[in-house]
């Protein structure tokens, strides 16, 4: 076996530790074969050729949805799964209290039976890839090794894979060591775990993508997380947009939300009527790696290639930008098919089709009171399909970056915008970010959890220390972006929201574009900074005044419960938990008595 790993490596790369990685690779899992992939469109065919031949991918109607597939995963692996999710750290007390944590030596050992002979009858793929723009400063090479066929196509659209991923390790020893087999899928044998201090991921048991595709949350947010506090810079689970004003400047925003909860709807949004002339350039829809510039300004690069985004919901009114991405070379997991090859869910444009193909394959009915579609369903997407594309998505130095934004899914409390007085504030609310759980994680759905600049599941490692780096880098930053807290997400007593949402979130973006250029003024609270009367432009906007007075209400009363309900947060974090923060939580308090 070691020849033919050699001899199909050799044309591709020579880096003996690399070699002698795949080596090892091979002899503990024992494919039948190992395939090393270049990222050429011929090996894309020959792959996805092979992907329809053993079931894997269902091709769609190419007249409907041409270069697009369907994939159904077993019904049992559909979300990340973070109860099974461990950060394996010499001492516990570096993963924190926040994380699962397991020892080195254990965890090697628990998953080395596992993989034990775990691709006998199987084909090992190599896949070399690379986190960020090619010639990136910020940028890693990583190198997942996987027995999925579907995590190859997957990663093929999700980052830069292949050949220049091993021309810029060239002999380095520098990269991260992905291990990855789908095993049977048995949930009692299945592990994600992350060894930073070796830069090293092993998973197993999962086939689905955040547990599965190694270079997202588990390269760039967790192992990216802990690179970036050693190395002084941000790995954050945060979108990257430009708002272009109508005289042609460009303002570059990122926004930090939990999964789920609007980030790709929000990266790629389309101004509404009003703001004709204004238009908003999707940099990334997901994650941002960020380090402070020659200038002193903080710059972000998407180490992303393509988006990896929720299928439910998405429609010609919440995301245009969205469907024309997803209209060719898109792979679909776990939507609803329809009778002529074409995808489905619920909230998609147009009448509900009479009879479809469900998510798990099932004859489904108008009607039925099961989902067609499973409610984290995906779609993923090649960045270059997408009409409103940042021009400098690979440029190596990223976009300057004048605002950040963090936003959870609260039902009550948090008022639809508000500016921090200070970098401290600001790290505070972000912080306290609360947000009602979605259905990208298993677990139960709709509960508030405090999600940390919603990095609760990707911190890769104590959050105290997390938190405190935040506020370290306050020095490190001589112009850093203005910081803000928004929720589109509040709703009236009927439960229903109260903010549009969607495309009208240009409105509070453009007061979030002014304040950060300090061109308008805003109203002091005890809390932040919000819009002063007539400073939000409402011009068109076809809802009553009464439910933006109450989306941007601010109630003292529900207020003290929060600032109360966060004791016990920064309590849980422990002996790291930055005294800075508890004292912003104190100050918030005594403004209020
Ligand atoms: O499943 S992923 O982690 O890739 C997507 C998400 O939950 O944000
Ligand atoms: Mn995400």
């Amino acid at each position: 076996m070691a020849s033919q790993i050699d001899g199909t490596a050799t044309t591709l790369t020579r880096n003996k530790a690399l070699l002698d990685w795949v080596r090892d690779c091979a002899a503990l899992c024992q494919p039948d074969r190992i395939v090393w992939c270049d990222g050429s469109e011929a090996e894309k065919e020959r792959l996805t050729k092979h992907a329809v031949d053993t079931g894997v991918l269902i091709p769609l109607n190419p007249a409907k949805r041409p270069g697009c597939y369907l994939h159904r995963s077993n019904p049992n692996d559909v979300a990340r799964v973070e109860h099974l999710t461990f950060i394996c750290t010499k001492t516990q007390e570096a993963a924190g209290p926040t994380n699962n944590w397991m020892a080195p030596e254990e965890a090697y050992g628990k998953l080395t039976k596992l993989f034990h002979g775990s691709m006998k009858g199987r084909t090992m793929y190599v896949i070399p890839y690379v986190m960020g723009p090619l010639g990136s400063p910020l940028s890693r090479v990583g190198l997942e090794i996987t027995d999925s066929v579907y995590v190859v196509l997957n990663m093929r659209i999700m980052t830069r894979m292949g050949k220049p991923a091993l021309d810029m390790l060239g002999d380095s020893n520098d990269f991260n060591r992905g291990l990855h087999c789908t095993g049977d899928l048995n949930p009692e044998r299945r592990y994600i775990c992350h060894f930073p201090e070796d830069n090293t991921i092993w998973s197993f048991g999962s086939g689905y993508g955040g547990n599965a595709l190694l270079g997202k949350k588990c390269l760039a947010l967790r192992i990216g997380s802990w690179l970036g506090k050693d190395e002084g810079w941000f790995a954050e689970h945060m979108l990257i947009l430009g708002v272009e004003s109508p005289d042609g400047h460009m303002t570059y925003v990122t926004g930090a939300f939990p999964s789920a909860c609007g980030k790709t709807n929000f990266a790629m949004m389309i101004p509404p009527k009003r703001f004709a002339k204004w238009k908003v350039w999707t940099v990334g829809d997901d994650i941002a790696w960020m380090r402070v510039g020659k200038d002193g300004r903080l710059w972000a690069v998407n180490p992303e290639n393509g988006y990896f985004g929720v299928a439910p919901g998405t429609n010609f009114g919440s995301n245009p930008n969205a469907m024309k991405t997803i209209a060719r070379d898109t792979i679909f997991t776990n939507v609803a098919m329809t009778k002529d090859g074409d995808v489905w869910w619920e909230g998609m444009d147009g009448e509900v089709p009479d009879e479809l193909t469900d998510w798990q394959g099932r004859p489904w009915k108008k009607g039925s009171t099961e989902k067609a579609a499973h409610p984290n369903s995906r779609f993923t997407a090649p960045m270059t399909n997408n009409p409103v594309l940042s021009k400098h998505v690979n440029d190596p130095e990223g976009v300057p970056i004048s605002a950040i934004v963090f936003g959870g899914r609260r039902a009550t409390t948090v008022p639809l915008v508000l500016q921090s007085f200070n970098w401290a504030h600001g790290v505070f609310l972000g912080a306290t970010l609360g947000s009602e759980t979605t259905a990208a994680a298993t677990g139960k759905v709709g509960v508030v959890r405090r999600d940390p600049m919603a990095m609760l599941p990707f911190a890769g490692y104590n959050m105290g220390e997390y938190l405190q780096h935040w506020l370290d880098m306050q020095e490190k930053i001589p112009y850093p972006p203005k910081l803000f807290q928004v929720n589109w997400f509040r709703k009236g007593k009927d439960g229903k929201f109260l903010w549009p949402g969607f495309g009208e979130n240009m409105r509070v973006l453009k007061w979030i574009v002014d304040r950060a250029h300090v061109r308008v003024g805003g109203q002091e609270t005890p809390f932040g900074w919000v819009p002063k009367a007539g400073d939000l432009d409402l011009s068109g906007l076809d809802i009553p005044a009464e439910k933006v007075d109450e989306a941007t209400h601010i109630d003292a009363g529900e207020w003290k419960q929060e600032l109360t309900e966060e004791a016990d947060f920064f309590e849980m974090l422990g002996k790291f938990s930055p005294e800075t923060l508890q004292l912003q939580r104190k100050l918030l308090l005594s403004r209020l008595d």
